[in-house]
C-alpha cells in the first residue's frame, strides 16, 4: 500500500474507533441512569479491576500491557465523567437546572437582581446600646442590611460565645428602630423555627457548612438563607451544600465566600476571588463576599470589596463596630464607623457599588 493509502485506512479506522467509543458512552449513560435508580454508586473499583484483566489478556500486541491499560483506563474515566455531568445536570442550583438568576428577597431588598448589596454590622451582638450605635450609623450611610452574631460558634470554648436569643431580641428590638433587615447566624436545628420571630436571613456559618441536620432545617424555613462557604471545603462540597437547603423546599439561598485555609499567613484566610465568577456559572444562585473574614485584616477590605464586585459579586459583607478595640470577638478585624465610612466611599467611587 502507498503511503497516501496507509493514511486513508488510518482514518477510517479512527472513524470507525470514534463510532465506537460513542456506542459505549450511550451504554455508560444508560447504565449510568439505572444506577441512579438503584442507588449503586456509579465506580465500581471491581468491575473496572475485571474488564482491565480481561483486556490485557485478550492483548496480542504490538501495544505493551501496561500501555493498553492506560489507554483504556481513559476511556473508563471519561465514561465515569460523563456520568457525572449528568448527575450535575440534575442539582436544582445547577445553572443547568435553571438558567435565570435566583432574586432574593429580604423584605422589598432584592439580592442577586442586578444591583450588588452591603452588609455591615457588627461580629457579635454585645448590647443594645452596641447594635443600636450602628444601625444609627448603618442607616445613615444608606445601608438596608444589617449583621450581627447572637450563637458565636468559636474556635475555642472559652472564647465569648454570644448572647443567643438575647442577642436575637436586641437584633429585632434595633431593626424595627431603624427600618434595617437583619442577619444572624443560627447554629441549632432547633432554633431554625424560633428565628423567624427575630431576624429576617438566617446565617449557616463557615464550620456549620456541613452540619447537614442544621442545612435540613433550613431547607424547611421560610427564611431567605445566607450559607458560608467551609473554612476548607471545596467549591463542589459548598454548592452541595446549598442544594441540602434548596431541596427541602427553601430555594432563597445566598452563597457567601468568605475566604478558605491555605499556607498563607498575610490574610487570616486566603479569600478565593475565583469562587465567584464559578459559583455564577455553575449556580444560578447570589453569591456574595465576606471581605472581613477572607482577609482578617482592615487595610485591605476596600479593594477586595472591589475585586468581589468586579468579579460579579451580587454583595459584600463587612463587619463594623461602634469601638473594635474593646469589641468581644473579631477585634483586630472590625471596622470603626469612621472606617466604614472610607471603606464605604471607596467602594463607591468604584462605580461598583451605588
Ligand atoms: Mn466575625
Amino acid at each position: 500500500m502507498s503511503l497516501e493509502q496507509l493514511r486513508d485506512k488510518l482514518n477510517e479506522i479512527n472513524h470507525e474507533l470514534l463510532k465506537l467509543l460513542s456506542e459505549r458512552a450511550a451504554l455508560v449513560q444508560e447504565i449510568g441512569q439505572l444506577k441512579e435508580k438503584q442507588g449503586v454508586p456509579k465506580f465500581d473499583p471491581v468491575r473496572e479491576k475485571d474488564m482491565l484483566e480481561e483486556l490485557v489478556a485478550a492483548n496480542t500486541g504490538p501495544f505493551h500491557n501496561d500501555t493498553v491499560k492506560q489507554l483504556f483506563k481513559q476511556i473508563f474515566q471519561a465514561s465515569l465523567h460523563l456520568q457525572e455531568d449528568q448527575h450535575k445536570k440534575q442539582l436544582l442550583v445547577s445553572r443547568k437546572n435553571q438558567k435565570e438568576d435566583t432574586i432574593v428577597s429580604i423584605g422589598d431588598v432584592q439580592v442577586g437582581a442586578g444591583s450588588p448589596i452591603m452588609i455591615a454590622g457588627p461580629c457579635s451582638v454585645e448590647s443594645l446600646e452596641q447594635v443600636r450605635e450602628v444601625a444609627a450609623a448603618l442607616k445613615q450611610a444608606g445601608m438596608t442590611v444589617m449583621r450581627g452574631g447572637a450563637f458565636k460558634p468559636r474556635t475555642s470554648p472559652y472564647d465569648f460565645q454570644g448572647l443567643g436569643i438575647e442577642g436575637l431580641k436586641i437584633l429585632k428590638q434595633v431593626s424595627e428602630e431603624f427600618g434595617l433587615k437583619t442577619i444572624s447566624e443560627i447554629v441549632h436545628p432547633a432554633h431554625i423555627e424560633l428565628a423567624a420571630d427575630y431576624i429576617d436571613v438566617i446565617q449557616i456559618g463557615a464550620r456549620n457548612m456541613q452540619n447537614f441536620e442544621l442545612l435540613k432545617a433550613a431547607g424547611d424555613s421560610n427564611l431567605p438563607i445566607l450559607l458560608k462557604r467551609g473554612l476548607a471545603a471545596t467549591i463542589d462540597e459548598f454548592i452541595h451544600a446549598a442544594e441540602y437547603i434548596v431541596s427541602r423546599g427553601n430555594k432563597q439561598v445566598m452563597l457567601i465566600e468568605r475566604g478558605i485555609r491555605t499556607y498563607e499567613k498575610a490574610t487570616r484566610n486566603t479569600l478565593d476571588i475565583s469562587a465567584v465568577p464559578i459559583l455564577k456559572q455553575e449556580t444560578h444562585l447570589p453569591v456574595l463576599v465576606d471581605v472581613t473574614h477572607s482577609t482578617g485584616r482592615k487595610d485591605i477590605l476596600a479593594p477586595c470589596a472591589k475585586a468581589a464586585l468586579a468579579a460579579g459579586a451580587d454583595g459584600v459583607m463587612v463587619e463594623v463596630h461602634p469601638n473594635p478595640a474593646v469589641a468581644l470577638s473579631d477585634a483586630a478585624q472590625q471596622l470603626n464607623i469612621e472606617e466604614f465610612g472610607r471603606f464605604l466611599s471607596s467602594v463607591r467611587e468604584s462605580g461598583l457599588f451605588k
